[in-house]
């Protein structure tokens, strides 16, 4: 019976470590698309939540009836989609903290932020 009551808490301190054990990412994706809303050119989602040190993916697609780009400054990117395409970029944030992204042909553009955790 004793042995029994062993087995079951080793069992149980195995389940709480697997369960509690801090989870690492290593790797976030995301699927951005550029449209028009109420007449505005937006980036949709607008915020994007990342992870220190990851390899994120960002596949850009252009449902706009004009050309957009997509550009982070801070980590060096900048992307053109021709109407109608699509580009996957990787990136991988250095720093934690909010990071504006823009689209570098509209000033009036409705960009967004990674929130790099
Ligand atoms: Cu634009």
């Amino acid at each position: 019976m004793r042995q029994t009551h062993l087995f079951i808490g080793i069992i149980g301190m195995l389940f709480a470590t697997f369960i509690f054990a801090p989870q690492v990412h290593s790797a976030d994706s995301f699927t951005l698309t550029t449209e028009v809303v109420e007449g505005k050119n937006v980036w949709l989602p607008a915020t994007l939540t990342v992870h220190k040190g990851s390899d994120v993916t960002i596949t850009l697609t252009n449902l706009s009836p004009k050309e957009h780009g997509f550009a982070v400054d801070e980590l060096g990117v900048k992307e053109i989609l021709p109407i109608g395409t699509t580009k996957t970029i990787t990136l991988k944030p250095t720093a934690s903290g909010a990071v504006k992204y823009y689209c570098p042909l509209h000033p009036s553009h409705i960009g967004g932020q990674l929130l790099v955790q």
